[in-house]
């Protein structure tokens, strides 16, 4: 088994598709393992995505998370990380496969409705980021 760390974004959590969401995980036979709903704060976005640190879009990365309530999980099921970022597709929602999370949800490549780790090293400190007693 192997865990994942999904973040659903402030634009989907805002627009009321946190269920469907959710639906779509549990539909595809992801464990939620832990789930928190939280508005993260400066320091803990700016922390989240230091590896983007000094990126053009980085500013407006960290703005839009703090933008509102975010809900934050660890989903688990064999092959979880490529699972997940399958489901939710390309991080443009313009070159995301019909019937994906980014297609449905995400509105453009900042907008995109969902995070998921990028691999094992991301999944293992960003699961640890926000849930440091799992
Ligand atoms: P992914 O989340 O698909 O792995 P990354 O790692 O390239 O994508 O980017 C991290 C996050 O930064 C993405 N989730 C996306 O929302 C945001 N991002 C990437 N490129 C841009 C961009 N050109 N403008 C605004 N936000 C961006």
């Amino acid at each position: 088994m192997e865990r994942t760390l999904a973040i659903i974004k402030p634009d989907a959590v805002a627009a009321g598709h946190t269920e469907a969401i959710i639906q779509q995980i549990k539909d595809h036979g992801f464990s939620i393992v832990k789930s928190m709903k939280t508005q993260l704060t400066r320091n803990e976005a700016e922390g989240f995505y230091a590896e983007h640190n000094g990126r053009g879009f980085f500013a407006e990365l960290v703005d839009f998370m703090i933008s509102g309530d975010v809900v934050v999980m660890v989903l688990e099921k064999e092959g979880a990380i490529k699972a997940w970022r399958d489901l939710m597709g390309a991080t443009d929602p313009l070159l995301a496969d019909e019937g994906t999370i980014r297609k449905l949800f995400g509105t453009s490549k900042g907008n995109n409705a969902s995070h998921g780790s990028d691999s094992e090293a991301s999944a293992a400190r960003e699961i640890a980021y926000f849930f440091p007693n799992l």
